[in-house]
């Protein structure tokens, strides 16, 4: 984890978003609105202490993008009733009955595949593939228009999932019809050392109100204009236009959670930590990574690397022996799943000489100070003070930000335009030792 980046990154990185960055935060400050961001949970809509059941609606609607379009999509709506995307983020726990009921309301059979879970029943029989149906499916569809159909499995292993259309897949899963499924360990929720981990590990740990779930996507908008107008879709000219995470483009993935401008784009990206402090925070936080594209993502954050401990809801492990490893870029590969746990270390705040916290001082490289950045011109972090006259500060206690993105450059934008797309920020927060009382993080 203390793995300083390439600085070369750093520096280009730096150098290109500086100006967007700033443009952004200026639009967009973090400081206006209380931050909720993270993964939200469906609430299911019965559970007991061995079952829980939910309900999606596949139904179509709308989701915008920042450069004012806004495209026609199919989506798997939760308990709310209104469509949205991605579907609800289902949080289940190792061992326990999942039930899912989908109803559906779209003009062609839907159905929901479960990759990586084992004896899927639907309604109540073994679920399976039908690829001789008109169109082939993975799962039992609910028939069009109006059809049911309930699939009930026990996940019986923690870690990311996703869950999709098994019908039609190249068109439903395109059209939007996927969703983020995290099996939570056994004991997540009784406590213990090992509690509150991806995978019921001390290893796996994560902080409480630190788990980001990024669902990566791309979007064709012609292949959802054609849907809308009831045409042949172009397959062989296929060009996706849009990159997302959590059904957002940059800056919308900056937006808390249930921002009222993206009704149907219910999930932020934003990630917000704290640098590791022995004293106060001991677990990093956690981005589990999703890919219901066709390309494989290479996503990474600047200024630290992520250790990588799961893929495909699996702990990397071999016996008793830890196969976690630090990685800067991350490689999402179509269907895949990767868990990553991530944490602020470029600090050198724990002064080993006097014992004490001391004040942290980042390397020149990671600082943007070129006189009129959100940045608040000290190099302190944890400092608010002595902004040069004239620049107004931007940020709210001293904390600064870093992008995070896909490093296929034509995946972080939006229909062409730079800084888009598949692009977020990760907001570090100074330590708490090193917060000011006029100018608290919230
Ligand atoms: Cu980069």
């Amino acid at each position: 984890m203390r793995t300083k980046l390439p600085r070369v990154i750093s520096r280009v990185g730096g150098a290109v978003l500086a100006g967007a960055v700033v443009a952004l935060m200026a639009a967009t400050p973090p400081a206006a609105q209380a931050v909720t961001d993270g993964v939200e949970c469906e609430t299911p809509t019965s559970a007991s202490g061995t079952a829980e059941s939910y309900m999606l609606t596949a139904k179509s609607g709308y989701v915008f993008t920042p450069d004012g379009n806004s495209i026609f999509m199919w989506g798997y709506a939760g308990s709310t009733g209104s469509f949205q995307l991605p579907g609800p983020t289902l949080c289940v726990t190792a061992g326990r009955t999942v039930s899912v009921t989908l109803k559906n309301t779209l003009p062609d059979p839907v159905s929901i595949v479960f990759p990586g879970q084992q004896q899927v029943t639907a309604d109540g029989q073994a679920d399976a593939a039908n690829l001789a149906a008109s169109p082939p499916t993975l799962a039992k569809p609910a028939a069009r228009t109006s059809g049911t159909v309930t699939y009930t499995f026990v996940p019986d292993k923690p870690g990311t999932y996703l869950y999709e259309s098994g019908t039609d897949q190249r068109k439903q899963v395109q059209m939007g019809l996927f969703g983020g499924l995290v099996v939570r360990p056994a004991n997540y929720a009784t406590g213990g050392a090992d509690a509150h981990s991806a995978y019921g590990t001390a290893a796996t740990r994560f902080g409480e109100g630190q788990e980001y779930l990024h669902i990566l996507s791309e979007v064709d908008p012609a292949v959802h204009l054609a849907v809308e107008k009831n045409r042949v879709v172009n397959w062989a000219g296929y060009r996706p236009r849009y990159f997302m995470i959590n059904g957002r483009s940059m800056p919308d993935t900056l937006a808390p959670n249930r921002a009222s401008y993206l009704p149907a784009q219910p999930y932020s990206a934003f990630v917000h930590v704290q640098p590791f402090d022995p004293n106060a925070n001991p677990a990093p936080a956690i981005i589990r990574y999703v890919n219901v594209g066709t390309v494989t993502y290479p996503f990474h954050p600047h200024g630290n690397s992520q250790r990588v401990v799961g893929r495909d809801g699996r702990r990397l492990q071999d016996g008793a022996a830890d196969l976690s490893y630090d990685k800067f870029l991350v490689n999402v590969g179509p269907g895949q799943t990767v868990d990553t746990l991530f944490s602020w270390t470029d600090v050198d705040m724990f002064d080993p000489i006097d014992n004490s916290l001391a004040e942290f001082v980042p390397n020149q490289a990671d600082v943007m100070t070129t006189g009129d950045t959100f940045y608040s011109q000290s190099p302190y972090l944890g400092s608010y003070a002595d902004p040069i006259q004239g620049v107004t500060s931007y940020n709210v206690c001293g904390e600064y930000y870093h992008v995070a993105h896909s490093h296929a450059l034509q995946q972080s934008t939006n229909y062409g335009a730079a800084m888009g797309g598949m692009m977020t920020l990760i907001r570090i927060d100074p330590p708490s030792a090193l917060q000011t009382v006029d100018k608290p993080c919230n």
